[in-house]
């Protein structure tokens, strides 16, 4: 019955969302942007349980699986690496870290042996740590980003790069074998404007392009990697709107099994929303 109650929450709450955002989204970009491209749009495909304890700092996928890394200082039951059931929210795996590191954006890539792995940041500790699908660690690293913090990182498998924040403007591309620094890029909303986004938070590579969320902005910018353009801002203050008072930002984004779909969640969110992204694709094969 109670399964029967859910499903039927998720019908409702699809076509109350679809609505909602595809009317609302547009004006409320507009307005926040200074006009700025907004022709991305969403919808929310399912509305699925996430544990509300949890300070999600990093969301990636990978063959079906999810992983979220949590960070917060105080004990190591916080701060954990966990493997989720994108379906139903459940918590499949999990590692637990040491209290001194505080858990920041994790990502999945594949190494040069074809081995498949997760990378994770820490904020302040300047220390990444690689952990096989298992959760098992396989090594730690020292690293430096433009101001010494790690917020989010994100792999480009094309050009074998991870991409990292840091909370500044910048984000820094790592090789993917030797982790050492081979460019950087100033992240920048508007074409010959020198004003720089600050705070730019988790990470999501997807179709050429870098997604980024702001921190404490229900934005997700969608930049270029090539010059730190900022193309197009998706604004998602429509999606999680009777917000509990304990509910912190939004701050994950990954890909699903489908190139134009989303997980979405937030620190201390109780949901992870499934989304669908339409109005960039249509706007591709225009230009091709
Ligand atoms: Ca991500």
């Amino acid at each position: 019955m109670v399964a029967i109650m859910w499903q039927y929450f998720l019908v409702i709450q699809f076509f109350i969302e679809c609505n909602v955002l595809t009317l609302g989204q547009h004006e409320t970009c507009k307005e926040n942007s200074g006009g700025k491209n907004c022709n991305l749009q969403y919808a929310v495909l399912n509305v699925i349980p996430h544990d509300k304890d949890a300070f999600t700092q990093g969301l990636t996928y990978f063959d079906g699986k999810l992983y979220e890394s949590i960070g917060m200082y105080g004990n190591s039951q916080v701060c954990k690496v966990r493997e989720l059931n994108p379906e139903n929210g459940n918590v499949v795996q999990k590692t637990s870290m040491s209290n001194s590191y505080f858990g920041e954006g994790m990502t999945y890539f594949e190494d040069k042996d074809g081995n498949h792995r997760l990378m994770q940041i820490t904020w302040k500790a300047r220390k990444g740590f690689i952990y096989d699908l298992n959760l098992n660690l396989i090594k730690s690293f020292t690293y430096q980003t433009t101001n010494g913090d790690g917020w989010g990182i994100t792999y480009n498998p094309v050009e074998q790069e991870f991409v990292v924040s840091d909370g500044s403007p910048w984000l820094v591309f790592w090789d993917r074998d030797t982790l050492q620094e081979k460019r950087r890029i100033r992240v920048i909303l508007e074409e010959n404007s020198n004003r720089g986004v600050s705070y730019l938070n988790e990470l999501e590579f997807w179709n050429g392009y870098i997604l980024a969320n702001v921190w404490y902005k229900d934005f997700i910018l969608l930049i270029n990697p090539k010059n730190g353009m900022t193309e197009q801002i998706i604004d998602f203050s429509s999606l999680y709107t009777d917000r509990d008072p304990n509910a912190d930002c939004l701050n994950g984004i990954s890909v699903t099994n489908r190139r134009d779909e989303f997980f979405i969640t937030g620190k201390y969110w109780p949901f992870l929303y499934r989304i669908k992204f339409y109005g960039f694709f249509e706007e591709e094969t225009k230009r091709s």
